[in-house]
């Protein structure tokens, strides 16, 4: 058993799919360790997405993910990370999978719905910013 850090991100729950894409996961196998709303700081989100902090589009996607609420989770199953990002699908909504949250309900890479961290060692770091208790 393993776990990921997932975000429901303020696109996703602001159309009101937040149930629909937690669902998604726990259908796959995936169990809720951590659920909780929140509202994002700048210094929060470029914490978070320290990694991309050189690339064009770093302004924006801090921007994005502070823009409003979103729904953070911990999620626990069998190789966590990879089974998230299956159902996520690919980055560009475009590329995505039909079947995957971003191939099924979204257009744009800037706004995709959800985030999954990217290896165990993301997973951890992720979850520690969102759930510090944890
Ligand atoms: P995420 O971290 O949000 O789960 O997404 P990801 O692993 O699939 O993609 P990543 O490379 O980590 O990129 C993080 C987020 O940055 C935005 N992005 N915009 N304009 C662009 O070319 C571009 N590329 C990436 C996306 O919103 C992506 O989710
Ligand atoms: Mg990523």
């Amino acid at each position: 058993m393993s776990r990921t850090l997932i975000l429901v991100k303020p696109d996703a729950y602001a159309r009101g799919l937040t149930g629909e894409i937690l669902a998604r996961f726990e259908r796959k196998g995936l169990s809720i360790v951590a659920l909780e709303k929140q509202t994002l700081t700048a210094a929060t989100a470029e914490t978070h997405y320290a990694e991309h902090k050189e690339r064009p589009f770093f302004g924006e996607l801090v921007e994005f993910i502070t823009s409003g609420p979103l729904v953070a989770a911990v999620l626990e199953g069998n190789d966590a990370v990879k089974a998230a990002r299956q159902i996520i699908g690919a980055t560009n909504p475009l590329e995505a999978a039909t079947g995957s949250i971003r191939g099924d309900f979204a257009t744009e890479v800037g706004q995709n719905l959800v985030h999954g961290s990217d290896s165990d060692e993301s997973a951890a770091r992720e979850a520690a910013i969102f759930f510090p208790s944890l």
